[in-house]
């Protein structure tokens, strides 16, 4: 009785993990924008870091704010030197 339980307990655990996965690039937006109003603003900003460091650089269009297309261009540009940065050109 108990290993069955168990054993479902696990596959809840792996279909949920699954789950955050997939959906963690708009989760990040969401979570972010505390007020749920489309933007991040500077305050919300600031409880990620990554994005409070590079703000000049992810609010492309300099209006205070960040939106969703905004916001994936930072994610990308992050993504893209993480992996200059664990791979040094030679
Ligand atoms: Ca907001
Ligand atoms: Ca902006």
């Amino acid at each position: 009785m108990k290993k069955v339980t168990m054993k479902r307990t696990l596959v809840a655990l792996a279909a949920a993990g699954f789950a955050v996965v997939v959906s963690a690039g708009e989760d990040a937006f969401t979570k972010l924008d505390a007020d749920a109003d489309g933007h991040i603003s500077v305050e919300e900003s600031i409880s990620d870091e990554r994005l409070y460091q590079g703000w000049a650089t992810a609010d492309a269009n300099d209006d205070g704010e960040i939106d969703a297309a905004e916001f994936s261009a930072f994610e990308a540009n992050e993504a893209k030197s993480g992996e200059q940065a664990s791979h040094p050109p030679k």
